[in-house]
């Protein structure tokens, strides 16, 4: 280990000595120590765990089934080894982000906080560093980082997981004596604007400050190039000065008719580079030197038109990101970031809303390098504290937002606010009420005037959920440059339908605002299928149909210049309770990225590249009734998207028909036999033909469950629900409910389980039933039920039977997405008691939700059964107070 450290440091010292003019940066992201606790445990007692940055203390946390994480306290440390001969240099400390206060100590003094959890920060930290004599000096470089709860830091609450730590890279740097500009707000000194660009004529402006800390006057040049991408000098602009000891120098350079200038564009994102440096006057030897990227585009937004890029209509289209991924939290590589922009463009996206927070450099870099436009905004949503600090605070992050990403070509929106009025503060009506509305006004205003000022060449956005008369009221669509709405007509309310309506509403009553869909979307569970889908279901298909409907009404009302689907991938929301809990599934790509029929669909529809996909790939095991005991196939819906005329498909080689897409989209019919159904989708382009291939095995059934032609084996059954869910790691297809008809199976008795006491609609219950994976199942329910029968024959048979108490819904002022915190007390529900019983033996008894049935928590019961003749299995529910239920029923023939 010592041996490794001195290694690294060995490498870091003599590529220092041979090229000591440079300016050196590099991480330090290996062999820290991570504490987590509160201060009083960080003593010399306490047991440091080694681990590397990016690092979260939470990603254990978003594992297991329980709610909540932790926020609080960590701590971290490491020792840093300074060469002699930076004595002569400018040492700093560079933080892509810590979540989210880091105070910063070096052998035990403090160096400095930052507030805000996803800006960089840096700081200046020669005068704390002990310098290496002869062997190595150690230097103890800690971190306390905090992210509890902080009513004067934004954000307050919101959709997703807080995670803590420092999550991204840590750089240690040495810059000469004199250099660009450190100090201010983790910049690197340089400030790019390309005030006037044209088809062929361009300005180029560069701003920025470099500092003289040596103890000469001097006399330097500041050169700024500008390179192609074949790294040919295009331009260039430099400009002397002298600059006292400890002064600082800013500058203000500008290149007016820039002919030829290659533009970039979505699809031709050409990026030149502007390398500055600072050197002395009449030496080569250059002090300083920063590169940033530069492009030359010029873009509009018109309130009737839509979006223009370089002087062409362009329909924006793409997603929201966060920046977390499955089972990791928030930290990872920069190769993940990247992933995720290369994911929107091969869908076919041109836009991504940086959502709802900055997030790491390698973003935007992809975008610029990509073609991919941006929005980025600043963490503030759902309400405000009406403190200065907050005020202070929020200032602070967006001052730090816009300069350290203003140099970004991709970048067109500054974004600040999401949907601040969603939990609107004090009694409802009131004076006071109307006041902190004023007071969400000013603080916007103030945002909106720091941003104007900061940055004159971009636009300012304010995001709205759909709650249009407030923030109209409110003057919130008046103050940024650019609404946003947040839509889920048809999701949280309403019906898709009505999503057009509202576009048209806001084109009506403010015709001068160009308007933005920032939001989207449905949960799209993989696992749940339906061929009659309906709201909150969460099924695949009801989510294919909800995308259908918001793409086509974005495409056909030219005013609106963006659609922003909710989410690129789903991502952690601790709070979320319900199919797949502590997750919002929004996301067109699942947690670790794979494709949803979401994402196939946008690329049917985006794609100009020929296209072919069938669509549900991941439904590898599917399951239903033969039409009957001769005709043994079962016919189901496969759908396939491609950006062709026309598809045709095969099943095991035999076409099953040819036909026309719809917006990318062909529903085919296909009557699947039992076992491996070898799926085939064609396109054929003059000549040549484009493919995709999907092995599907099916389990066919029977409903008379004493077939000879398909014997009984297994059956799995969802009470309450109409939908089908694929378990994959069980191999088990979960099936609808069905009533009892003789010969065959189903319930006898009882309803549908509904949630009560809510404004919200959902599937069954919307809480995460804990102590299972299977919350689709647990999460619906038959209510009142009175026998559950099935026609098998003689044998030996497993039955398993699933309940879990389901328990009113959320309260009726709790919004959309803010699902309460899942615990229930005894005074939220009625207590019910029953006895269960298998072919009239009495099995469970005294079953009771002030007993084993704990409120939303899964329990289930195993019995075996002995059906010597034709009696078949009844299950018999009998009431002693209340309702029985039962959520789920499995039954195997053991022989
Ligand atoms: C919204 C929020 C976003 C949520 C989303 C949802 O309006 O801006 O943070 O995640 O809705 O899924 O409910
Ligand atoms: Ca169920």
């Amino acid at each position: 280990m010592r041996s490794i450290i001195l290694l690294a440091f060995f490498s870091l010292y003599f590529t220092f000595t041979s090229h000591a003019q440079e300016r050196l940066s590099s991480t330090i992201n290996s062999n820290w120590l991570f504490l987590k606790g509160d201060t009083t445990q960080a003593g010399a007692a306490a047991k440091w765990q080694p681990v590397s940055v990016p690092h979260t203390w939470n990603a254990q946390d978003v594992l297991d089934d329980e709610p909540g994480y932790y926020r609080g306290t960590g701590w971290y440390k490491k020792t840093l080894y300074i060469p002699a001969d930076w004595k002569e240099k400018e040492v700093y400390l560079y933080f892509e982000g810590a979540a989210q206060v880091a105070e910063v100590f070096i052998n035990g003094k403090p160096v400095g906080k930052h507030i805000g959890s996803y800006t960089f920060f840096s700081f200046p930290i020669s005068r704390f560093l002990k310098y290496n004599a002869a062997g190595n000096t150690p230097n103890q470089l800690v971190v306390k980082v905090d992210n509890s709860h902080n009513k004067d830091i934004p954000p307050l609450t919101g959709d997703y997981t807080f995670f803590g730590g420092i999550y991204r890279d840590v750089y240690l740097q040495a810059l000469d004596k004199v250099h660009f500009d450190a100090d201010n707000h983790a910049t690197n000194g340089i400030f790019i604007a390309t005030p006037k660009v044209t088809g062929d004529n361009a300005e180029l402006r560069i701003k920025g400050a470099f500092v003289n800390k040596s103890n000469q006057k001097k006399k330097l040049l500041v050169r700024h190039q500008l390179l192609d991408a074949d790294g040919n000098v295009f331009q260039e602009l430099k400009k002397n000065f002298s600059a006292s000891p400890g002064q600082k120098v800013s500058f203000d350079q500008e290149l007016k008719h820039i002919k030829k200038a290659r533009l970039w564009s979505v699809d031709d994102p050409y990026l030149y580079r502007v390398v500055s440096t600072i050197s002395e006057a009449g030496s080569s030897t250059v002090l300083d030197e920063v590169t940033n990227p530069l492009g030359f585009r010029w873009f509009s937004f018109d309130a009737a038109k839509g979006f223009f890029l370089n002087g062409e209509p362009l329909k924006l289209i793409g997603a929201s990101r966060h920046q977390d991924f499955k089972e990791m939290g928030n930290a990872l590589s920069d190769a993940m970031h990247v992933r995720d922009v290369g994911l929107l463009k091969a869908m076919g996206g041109n836009f991504l809303r940086i959502a709802h927070y900055p997030q790491d450099p390698a973003i935007l870099q992809a975008c610029d390098r990509l073609g991919i436009l941006a929005i980025i905004e600043t963490p503030m949503g759902n309400h405000i504290t009406e403190t200065e600090a907050f005020a202070v605070n929020a200032a602070n992050i967006q001052r730090e937002m816009v300069r350290q990403n203003y140099n970004h070509p991709s970048l067109i929106v500054w974004s600040y606010m999401n949907e601040v009025l969603l939990r609107p503060q004090h009694e409802k009506g009131s004076e006071r009420q109307e006041l902190y509305f004023k007071n969400v006004a000013k603080l916007a205003q103030q945002l909106e005037d720091l941003t104007r000022k900061e940055d004159p060449h971009r636009y300012t956005l304010i995001s709205n959920n759909g709650n249009f008369d407030l923030y109209n009221r409110t003057g919130l669509t008046r103050i940024p440059m650019l609404v946003g709405w947040n839509l889920y007509l048809g999701w949280y309310t309403d019906t898709f339908e009505d999503f057009g309506a509202y576009l048209d509403r806001h084109h009506q009553e403010l015709p001068d605002k160009p308007v933005l869909v920032t939001e989207y979307g449905a949960d799209a569970d993989s696992r749940l299928h339906s061929f009659a889908p309906v709201r909150f279901d969460k099924t695949v298909e009801y989510t294919n149909a909800f995308h259908q409907a918001y793409l086509k009404a974005i495409l056909e009302r030219p005013f609106v210049a963006a659609g922003l689907i909710w989410n690129l991938a789903e991502f952690s929301s601790e709070h979320r309770v319900e199919s797949t809990p502590h997750i919002n599934s929004k996301g067109i790509l699942t947690g670790d990225r794979k494709p949803k029929d979401g994402y196939r669909f946008y690329q049917a529809n985006l794609l100009k590249d020929p296209y072919i996909q069938i669509g549900s790939k991941e439904w590898q095991l599917r399951t239903g009734f033969a039409a009957s005991e001769t005709n043994l196939t079962c016919t189901q819906a496969v759908v396939v998207f491609s950006n062709q005329p026309a598809v045709s498909l095969k099943l095991n080689g035999k076409l099953v028909g040819t036909a026309s897409t719809e917006q990318g989209v062909v529903r085919f019919h296909v009557p699947f036999i039992n076992g491996l159904n070898r799926i085939q989708a064609y396109a054929s382009l003059d000549g040549a033909e484009i493919t995709d291939q999907t092995d599907i095995q099916f389990d066919l059934l029977s409903q008379n469950l004493r077939s000879n032609a398909l014997p009984f084996k297994t059956l799995h059954v969802s009470l309450g629900d109409q939908r089908m869910f694929y378990d994959e790691a069980a191999g088990q297809v979960w099936l609808p409910e069905q009533a009892y008809q003789p010969g065959s199976w189903g319930y006898v008795g009882g309803k549908v389980y509904t949630m009560e006491n809510t404004t919200r609609h959902s599937y069954g219950s919307d809480k995460n039933i804990l102590g299972t994976a299977l919350d689709p199942v647990y999460a619906t329910q038959r209510t009142g039920i009175e026998q559950f029968k099935l026609d098998v024959p003689a044998g030996d048979y497993e039955v398993t039977l699933h309940f879990a108490e389901l328990v009113s819904g959320i309260k009726k002022e709790e919004l959309a997405y803010n699902l309460g915190d899942g615990k229930q007390t005894a005074e939220d529900f009625e207590e019910r008691v029953f006895d269960v019983s298998v072919n009239k033996k009495r099995m469970l008894s005294g079953l009771s939700n002030t007993g084993y049935l704990y409120p939303e928590r899964a329990v289930s019961s195993k019995i075996n059964v002995s059906v010597k003749h034709n009696e078949g299995i009844t299950i018999g529910f009998k009431p002693l107070k209340g309702e029985a239920i039962l959520n789920g029923i499995q039954v195997r023939k053991i022989r």
